[in-house]
């Protein structure tokens, strides 16, 4: 029996919590025995991608080259969960292609925190930042993010916990053939 390799990928504001709950899927598939692996901003930002910016060019740079990187990861028969904030629909439609010509599993999940409580969350101080001008292009104050009109799986984090949305992730991922 051949494991089938799916990129997870999970879009939505910064402080929406896509790194939490990234994580506590990573652990509940190596908990299974699965051959796993998470893309996300600490170690892509800080290697592969450490001359990108947050510009626009730079988020579609950003995403084009995890894209590449998730779908080798995929092919490699890997659950590839990938993290990041990925504002611009074209970029995750053109990650999404780029398996599907491929034959591998793609699965879109949005993130989704209204900004009035991913901006109180604020755990790095970003959000203030932004306000105050301090960091410029911020996704959602000053820098679009173009909400999936129809991602696979969406997770309402004011909504539910994080156990809850592991198992909306799961239970879709065995419904599909791949747990
Ligand atoms: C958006 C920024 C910015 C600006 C720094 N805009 O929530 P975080 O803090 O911990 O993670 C965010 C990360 C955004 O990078 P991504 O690689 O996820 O974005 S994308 O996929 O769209 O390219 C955020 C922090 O870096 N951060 N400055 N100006 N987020």
């Amino acid at each position: 029996l051949k494991q089938k390799g799916i990129t997870i990928w999970l879009t939505g504001l910064s402080a929406s919590g896509k790194s939490t709950i990234a994580c506590a899927l990573e652990q509940t598939l190596l908990h299974q025995g699965k051959f796993t692996y998470r893309l996300d901003g600490d170690n892509i930002r800080f290697g592969l991608n450490k001359d990108l910016g947050f510009d626009e060019d730079s988020h579609v740079e950003n995403v084009r080259r995890i894209g590449e990187v998730a779908k080798l990861f995929c092919d490699a028969n890997c659950f590839t969960i990938v993290a990041f904030i990925s504002p611009y629909h074209r970029c995750r439609q053109t990650v999404r292609e780029l398996h599907t010509k491929a034959n591998l599993g793609f699965v879109e999940i949005f993130v989704d925190a209204p900004l009035s409580v991913a901006e109180q969350r604020d755990p790095k101080g970003l959000y203030k930042k932004a306000r105050s001008g301090e960091i410029k292009d911020f996704t959602g104050i000053s820098a679009p993010y173009e909400p999936p009109e129809n991602p696979d799986i969406h997770i309402r984090t004011d909504e539910c916990d994080v156990t809850q949305a592991v198992t909306t992730i799961t239970e879709y991922l065995a419904s599909h053939g791949y747990l």
